[in-house]
């Protein structure tokens, strides 16, 4: 019996000792949503039971160890004993009841996290080799930065155009699949302004490392006057100023750099005018032709160095317009 209660005081105190470095750990950056929280909270509680059945098994076993150790000079057999039916019940029943707690817990909670708001606001989220684009159907932007109001629940609805990607805000917590072929949603209630990082959480090629996109989570009324300038009537833009928003859209910037550092893809800065080497041994030189070429039927002609990775969807997806626009600005900038 006083075994019993050493082991028993001994558990709480390293129970104690875990939980407290688990959770000082600061295993996440603070958390930004409504949804995060809940998270947190079942978190918390799990880190406390996993901080006790640790204890539990490594201050049982330790401790057997050190006063249950054989004595000098004691030759005999240890006892013989013979199962504990109580015993194992016991340690089949509690762990059943802990886990089916749990489950009731997590799938209560994964409803309410789940659940829609009569107010909130939809943004599409399309995913592709190695960028994100946000289209808000609500008020007809579309932007490469995702800016949210403080306090209002966003309904994310997410696709991808290549592969499998994962649209993860640390801060935020939760994380939904993007899929081609296939809407995915995700809610998320911003609770705290700031700036954060979306993270791809899916493996899907070379430049998946770089596959960042910011979010600003503003004040609603920041938000509001950000939506007016961005619906307000603006001089089009022509030329290579409409193509560093192409650029932007389209998600070329996911591969291609305009500050002279490589990225999946060469960068564009100086880019024109030189002599660029391809993969089979020969040079061209970078003129508008070349240029556009190069975006309708990236395959053609592979640059030296680089992968064959550039999607061959563009000669589809963009107008003759918006092709000349992107040389334009790639155009721009070559030109010092
Ligand atoms: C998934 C990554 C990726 C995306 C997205 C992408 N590219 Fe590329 N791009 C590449 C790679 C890799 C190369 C080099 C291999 C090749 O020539 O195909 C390249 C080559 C090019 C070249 C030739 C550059 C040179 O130095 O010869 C141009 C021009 C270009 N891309 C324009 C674009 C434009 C415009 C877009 C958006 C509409 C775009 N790219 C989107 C990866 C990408
Ligand atoms: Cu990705």
């Amino acid at each position: 019996m006083r075994h019993f209660i050493i082991v028993a005081v001994l558990v709480a105190i390293v129970t104690a000792i875990v939980t407290f470095g688990l959770e000082s750990a600061q295993l996440l950056p603070p958390v930004a949503s409504a949804e995060g929280q809940q998270v947190d909270r079942l978190f918390g509680l799990h880190i406390q039971v996993i901080a006790f059945l640790f204890s539990l098994i490594v201050v049982f076993m330790v401790y057997s160890i050190v006063v249950f150790r054989r004595k000098r000079g004691d030759t005999g057999d240890g006892a013989n004993i013979h199962g504990n039916t109580k015993l194992e019940i016991a340690w089949t029943v509690a762990p059943l009841a802990a886990v089916l707690f749990f489950s009731f817990l997590g799938a209560r909670q994964l409803a309410d996290i789940t659940a829609a708001s009569p107010d909130e606001m939809v943004i599409e989220v399309t995913a592709q080799q190695f960028a994100w684009r946000f289209d808000y159907p609500e008020y007809g932007i579309s932007s490469a930065e995702l800016n949210l109001p403080q306090g209002r629940q966003i309904l994310f609805k997410l696709t991808a155009t290549d592969v499998i990607h994962s649209f993860w805000v640390p801060e935020f917590r939760v994380k939904q699949d993007a899929v081609p072929g296939k809407t995915t949603t995700l809610r998320v209630t911003p609770t705290e302004t700031g700036q954060y990082k979306i993270r791809c959480a899916e493996l899907c090629g070379t430049g998946h490392h770089s596959m960042l996109a910011t979010v600003n989570v503003m004040q609603p009324a920041d938000f509001e006057a950000w939506v007016a300038q961005q619906t307000a009537p603006q001089p089009s833009a022509t030329g290579s100023e409409l193509g560093a928003q192409i650029a932007q859209l389209q998600g070329c910037i996911g591969c291609h750099s305009v500050d002279g550092s490589q990225r999946v893809g060469p960068t564009w800065l100086g880019l024109y005018g030189t002599q660029e080497a391809l993969e089979d041994g020969s040079s061209v030189l970078v003129d508008e032709e070349y240029l556009q070429q190069s975006i309708l039927d990236p395959a053609a002609q592979i640059t030296k160095g680089f992968p064959n990775v550039m999607p061959p969807t563009y000669k589809d997806s963009l107008s003759q317009e918006e092709v000349a626009a992107l040389v334009e600005y790639i155009k721009s900038l070559g030109e010092e």
